[in-house]
């Protein structure tokens, strides 16, 4: 539930400490959630308010996976030498490595192939009858592994958004901001890039894009200062969500993940129980380096959910089955685009059908 709050001005850095007080925000439970967070933010089934985006249709997801699918449909279809294909143990095997380059992982193609086999072995089979079984076990894979936004029960919704460099996570986070503030809520964002050049510009460009509020510092300022400051003034000014931005690093870069639980730190300190979401925001196209971004990020920064970004651009879409399956990370978000309606809540059996449609 969002109640429309009238805008403050905005005063990027305030220059008096605030008092904190009982800014204490604990996580709403499942049952409030699904009443709730999962409505201001969209439910797993793509399904909004209504006033950012309409539902993502089959033909979105279309396009979200065009790369992949007919990465999966060619190299399927290559492997019909005549009319029938009769299964056996070369045509398993084939089967087995074109499954995996699309990244599903192992274990997925391994379920795929058992089941052809124990369904079909020595018998003639059709293309269709292998895609339906991709699809069924993709989608079994996949099975409550989307979800809703976490949002605090009281005071603003605290977001932390981590990746490395150039995954996409400003854009991811103008297009979250962007939603969130279609959808009726007073969006905070917060320029905890200080590293990179431009990034600030970046972040503010957007913000004025979307018609929403910014903190930032300098150039090389503290991320922490400016994380504090940010959730400071979302704390005093009493916004709903506030979205912190950070620089890109390699999960391999021990000082910097040290530098992110030093930010989250930050803000336990100001908001019990926040940051309530640490998104990981990673691109489609990475394949297999996915697999170990999320692997570090997870241990180091204790990331509770994974934007998708760049699918558009991927054929290996098929990387967010090992993710999800390995580390329960649930995937929240997916990204197809670089413009500010280009992002969808995830849906399990949506993308399991984008891939053959
Ligand atoms: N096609 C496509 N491009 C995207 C998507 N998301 C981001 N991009 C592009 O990817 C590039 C990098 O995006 P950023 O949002 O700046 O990535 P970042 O992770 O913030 O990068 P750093 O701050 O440098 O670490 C930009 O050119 C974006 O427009 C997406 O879903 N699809
Ligand atoms: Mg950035």
């Amino acid at each position: 539930m969002v109640f429309w709050r009238k805008k403050k001005p905005a005063d990027a850095f305030e220059s008096n400490p605030i008092e904190l007080g009982d800014s204490s925000s604990a996580v709403r439970s499942d049952e409030t959630k699904s009443d709730e967070s999962s409505n201001s933010v969209g439910s797993s089934d793509g399904s909004t308010d209504g006033t950012a985006e309409t539902n993502p249709s089959i033909s979105w997801w279309r396009r979200a996976l065009t790369k992949t699918s007919d990465l999966l449909r060619t190299d399927i279809r290559d492997l019909w030498k005549s009319e029938g294909q009769i299964v056996d143990d070369e045509f398993l095997s084939q089967l087995f490595a074109t499954l995996v380059r699309t990244d599903m992982g192992g274990t997925t193609a391994t379920k795929i192939r058992d089941s052809i086999s124990e369904t079909y072995r020595s018998r003639r089979i059709e293309l269709t009858d292998v895609l339906n079984v991709i699809r069924e076990q993709v989608g079994q894979s996949l099975k409550s592994k989307g979800a809703a936004l976490k949002m605090a029960v009281s005071g603003p919704t605290v977001i932390l958004v981590v990746g490395v460099n150039g995954s996409g996570k400003t854009t991811s986070i103008a297009k979250l901001a962007h939603r969130l503030t279609s959808e009726g809520n007073r969006v905070l964002l917060g320029a905890g890039d200080t590293f990179r050049a431009a990034a600030v510009e970046q972040l503010k460009i957007w913000s004025t894009r979307i018609g929403c509020e910014i903190v930032h510092g300098e150039h090389g300022a503290d991320p922490g200062t400016v994380v504090y400051k940010t959730v400071q003034r979302a704390v005093a000014e009493s916004f709903d969500v506030c979205i912190l931005d950070t620089a890109g690093r390699l999960q391999t870069q021990s000082n910097l993940m040290q530098q992110l639980e030093k930010i989250k730190r930050v803000i336990e300190k100001q908001i019990e129980g926040a940051p309530h979401e640490v998104l990981l925001v990673l691109d489609a196209t990475a394949g297999q380096n996915a697999i170990s971004q999320a692997k570090g990020f997870s241990e180091a920064a204790g990331c509770t959910g994974i934007v998708l970004a760049k699918l558009d651009g991927s054929a290996k879409g098929g990387v967010i089955v090992p993710i999800a399956e390995q580390f329960g990370l649930p995937v929240k978000f997916v990204g197809i685009g670089e413009k500010l309606e280009d992002l969808s809540v995830f849906s399990p059996e949506d993308f399991a059908s984008g891939l053959f449609s």
